[in-house]
């Protein structure tokens, strides 16, 4: 499959995000209660260095988002947007990784619930590739706060609450980068090209 690709769109190798410059934890992220926090959504506009159409980010759809069967309407948005899959599984992760991926939330009184809701469960993490993805995931999936979503978002168009906000879109570059690597393998990361590749980008 992968080499039929290759042969018909040309191989471009990308390993991993460019122009990574700090590790997503110890950023100086304050966080002063969940009122202010859910009102906030700014944070991803965070080190939004430039890293052309190669830029990568993880999104994860959660618990929720499978049982109710989102899987397909949201993968369906990052297609149809022009962003490139180069990572997806189903899968079920320990309290060990969760606690790893949100360690910055682990101060806040909804932390412990937060991690037992996932562990164990049905989650399908991705990787999507394209320019400028991680902020627009962000934005495509809208506030954490379903209620504070724009109407066409993905957590406005399909969520209620905060804490069935069926799916995690990494916060900036560092935060993709570390996500990425916690939850797949180097070798589960497929780097190509798309045929739509030039229909997408003006790239020369
Ligand atoms: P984000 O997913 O929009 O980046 P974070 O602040 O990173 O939001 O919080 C991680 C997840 O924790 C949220 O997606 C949501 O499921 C849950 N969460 C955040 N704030 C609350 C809250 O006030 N009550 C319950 N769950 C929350
Ligand atoms: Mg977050």
């Amino acid at each position: 499959m992968r080499l039929m690709q290759d042969v018909l769109c040309g191989e471009i190798e990308v390993e991993g995000t460019r122009g990574l410059a700090r590790q997503c934890r110890g950023t100086g992220k304050q966080r002063s209660g969940p009122a202010k926090r859910l009102s906030e959504g700014k944070e991803c506009e965070r080190n939004m260095a430039d890293s052309g159409s190669r830029e990568r980010t993880m999104l994860l759809i959660k618990p929720d988002g499978v049982q109710r069967g989102l899987v397909g309407k949201i993968i369906t948005r990052f297609e149809e947007k022009g962003y490139l899959l180069v990572a997806m599984k189903l899968t079920q992760a320990s309290e060990d990784l969760y606690r790893e991926h949100y360690t910055e939330l682990k101060d806040e009184p909804f932390y412990a619930r937060l991690v037992k809701y996932l562990s164990g469960r049905p989650v399908v993490p991705m990787v999507w590739e394209g320019y400028n993805v991680v902020k627009m995931t962000r934005l495509m999936l809208g506030q954490t706060d379903p209620t504070a979503s724009e109407p066409g978002t993905i957590r406005a168009d399909y969520c209620i609450e905060a804490a069935r906000n069926a799916c995690h879109g990494s916060d900036n570059l560092e935060c993709a980068k570390r996500e990425i690597n916690l939850w797949f393998k180097p070798e589960e990361l497929i780097s190509y090209t798309s045929c739509t590749h030039q229909w997408i980008y003006d790239e020369h």
